[in-house]
């Protein structure tokens, strides 16, 4: 009786996550008990031992996660055995360096889960490959699916999957919206935070393999003897989920902490500071990644100030590491002041330099040529650059996106990249081909995301902003998935199994994107956002430190129309694309709608596509954007009975902002917009209640100290 009662309480208090509220710490892998009693006795008994055949750290790891995983999912322990029990149905985790796994240089980290007689097994060619495997595993079980006859195999396209961080050493995060730092420097390494496993194991569960702890625009406190203490202590909680550090490193840094008198890549006693340093990192840190630079952007210092180039910096790093296993990313966001358009500057730098990096080099490319807005075309240097292997750089953080209080779901923006077609070697040459290096045949291949996580319990700030975490590391892995397939995935694992549930917030979250657009940059406006915090809108901001930081520079609104000419007869930047798509772009008449004002001045009475004239159109999307914020509170109220009660109150409230934040922006912009129009606001909608100057006040007190 004793005992009887003494399971019962187990397992009610196994199954408390049901009952108390969700604080969102857990993410995607909640491994709550399933709750379908004929799902569970399924999966009970395929799964009833775990067995595993060797001691490779990685693959402990997912012996590990995978007993924890059907703990709380089953409800039950399921033993860790030294070998395959005849008599039940079990699952076994194998190293095969020789597995036959499809896939490029990425396929040591590939999976295959397949039948072997009764058991389930999962082979990887290295524990990491294991170890993803066993992720894919847990989430058939997370998500429902059956595992009898399961037959999976997957390999990542893209070879470097890390997460850029632009957490400083003093605890802030530059664009983080969830909180501070999650790297306690004041701590490190005697004191490991517990969250930093935590952190992890989620990567990891999404096939992320290496990150960049801190900000590009870096301090050179960490590569001091001291900081590389911390490092190696937050490398040894990375390792056993195959995650791998890198740093960013500042390019003055032999001048600020090496006592030398330049910094000049070409400088004998430079070149030596620098492979000193790469030696130290490595004695401490074996599987040390790389080194992340900004360099001569934004007033960060670099090769240029010793009148060297960009390749000239890169290649002098690539060689400081020697034959230690690592790679330099070499960024490209660069644009000095005075240009007449921004748009041009990377490229103009970075193509004539195609063809001189080191092999260890690769260059980091935004998705877009100005700075990750709302949307931007691809940038015009993927496909331009066919000897460099490109990494593609994307924004996870919401800099311009809302912060964390827009619901943005970013998919639909990372794979709008990914599937553009940059037609540089013919149709079908898109940037995802680019990226993953088989357009080129390049041997390397990186993405890289900047990290929204913070210290905030439930990580990212906005509960749902978990789900682009959750979504970049899945497109690294795989770019074909579609935006609403990952969607659902994460809705299953995160926030309800309900069919109906599952499909409105599926919905809400993939038209998200195009929403926030409508009612902040329709049509192609870009860079019209608040100075400096880049919040709310400020489209008649002319002043600032330099012309490229103002509003006025991008959308150029005059009584005649609206719109940035980068046609040949305006900054001719259009030229910078291949002639498919400069003859697709270079005609208003067939360039996309959602990149018209990219390209194009367009008078105001012009009618477009869409039967309207452009200001009836830019009006149009201004209020219907706006509205849809509406449509998105009414589709989440209607699953309130089936997610978290307080993360539903959470995600409700947040959805208040949002609406509060899309008027606003809406106002702003028609009433800015139609002192150069000087046309009404089309019916059926009502013209804003407030002034422009009320607005005014309104955003003058966001920049206010
Ligand atoms: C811009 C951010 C700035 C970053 C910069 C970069 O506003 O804080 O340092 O990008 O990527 O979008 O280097």
């Amino acid at each position: 009786m004793l005992l009887r009662s003494l399971l019962l309480l187990l397992v009610i208090v196994g199954a408390a996550p049901l009952c108390r509220a969700d604080d969102g710490y857990r993410l995607w892998l909640k491994y709550d008990l399933v709750a379908d009693a004929a799902q569970r006795t399924q999966y009970r008994a395929a799964a009833q031992f775990i067995s595993s055949n060797g001691s490779d750290v990685v693959l402990k790891t997912a012996a590990a996660e995978l007993q924890r995983g059907l703990q709380g999912l089953l409800g039950q322990p399921v033993p860790l055995v030294a070998k395959a029990e005849g008599a039940k149905r079990g699952i076994l985790l194998a190293i095969d360096p020789s597995a036959n796994i499809s896939g490029g240089a990425a396929s040591k980290d590939g999976y295959r889960i397949s039948m072997q007689g009764r058991n389930l097994v999962v082979t990887g060619r290295s524990g990491a490959g294991v170890l993803y495997g066993v992720y894919a595993l847990l989430r058939q079980v997370q998500t429902g699916q059956p595992l009898a006859g399961l037959n999976l195999t997957s390999s990542p396209r893209i070879q470097y999957r890390l997460l850029n961080h632009w957490d400083n050493p003093n605890g802030t995060v530059e664009r983080g919206y969830a909180g501070s730092s999650i790297w306690k420097w004041y701590e490190l390494p005697q004191l490991l935070d517990p969250r930093y496993t935590d952190y992890a194991r989620a990567n990891a569960s999404i096939g992320i393999n290496g990150v960049a702890i801190n900000n590009v625009n870096a301090s050179a406190r960490y590569l001091t003897a001291e900081y590389i203490q911390k490092i190696k202590a937050l490398a040894g909680v990375m390792r056993p989920y195959g995650i791998r550090v890198y740093l960013s490193v500042f390019w003055a840094a032999p001048k600020v902490i090496g006592g030398l008198k330049t910094s000049d890549p070409l400088d004998a006693q430079v070149k030596q500071w620098w492979a000193a340093k790469s030696d130290d990192l490595y004695k401490e840190i074996p599987d040390f990644g790389g080194f992340l630079v900004k360099a001569n952007s934004e007033g960060e210092p670099g090769p240029q100030d010793y009148g060297r180039t960009h390749a000239d910096g890169a290649n002098m790093l690539a060689t400081a590491l020697g034959a230690h296993d690592g790679i330099v990313m070499w960024r490209a966001f660069v644009y000095k002041a005075g240009s007449a358009d921004r748009f041009k500057q990377a490229y103009e730098e970075f193509k004539p330099l195609d063809g001189t990096f080191a092999p260890k080099v690769l260059v980091q490319v935004k998705n877009g040529p100005i700075d990750f807005q709302a949307r931007e075309p691809f940038h015009p240097l993927f496909g331009a650059m066919p000897k460099t292997p490109l990494v593609l750089e994307v924004q996870i953080t919401q800099e311009y996106l809302g912060f964390a209080s827009h619901l943005v779901y970013l998919a639909p923006m990372f794979k709008e990249c990914l599937d553009s077609d940059t037609q540089t070697k013919g149709p079908g040459s898109t940037v995802a081909k680019v990226v993953d290096g088989s357009l080129d045949q390049h041997r390397i291949s990186g993405i890289a995301g900047v990290a929204n996580i913070g210290s905030d319990r439930n990580w990212t700030g906005h509960p749902m902003g978990q789900a682009n975490w959750y979504a970049f590391g899945r497109l690294a892995w795989d770019y074909t998935l579609t935006s609403k397939a990952i969607a659902t995935e994460w809705t299953r694992m995160t926030l309800t199994r309900e069919p109906q549930a599952v499909a409105t917030i599926v919905d809400v979250m993939d038209r998200s994107r195009d929403i926030y657009v409508r009612y902040t940059t329709p049509l192609g406006l870009h860079h019209i956002m608040g100075q400096n915090i880049h919040y709310g809108p400020e489209p008649w901001l002319a002043e600032a430190g330099r012309p490229d930081w103002t509003a006025v520079y991008y959308h150029k609104a005059d009584s005649v129309g609206l719109g940035f000419d980068r046609t040949a007869r305006g900054s001719n930047a259009l030229s910078l694309y291949s002639p498919g798509v400069q003859q697709q772009w270079g005609d208003p008449k067939t360039c996309p709608l959602n990149y018209l004002l990219w390209f194009h001045h367009v008078g105001w009475r012009q009618p477009l596509s869409t039967g309207r004239t452009l200001w009836n159109e830019l009006a149009t999307r201004y209020y219907t954007g706006a509205d849809s914020v509406t449509w998105m509170q009414q589709r989440w109220a209607s699953v309130k009975p089936q997610v978290d009660a307080a993360l539903h109150a959470d995600v409700t409230a947040r959805l208040d902002i949002q609406r509060r934040e899309a008027l606003w922006w809406r106002d702003a912009c028609v009433l800015y917009f139609q002192t150069f129009s000087k046309q009404p606001i089309p019916a059926p909608f009502a013209p804003p209640t407030r002034t422009l100057a009320d607005i005014k006040t309104l955003v003058n007190l966001y920049q206010l100290k």
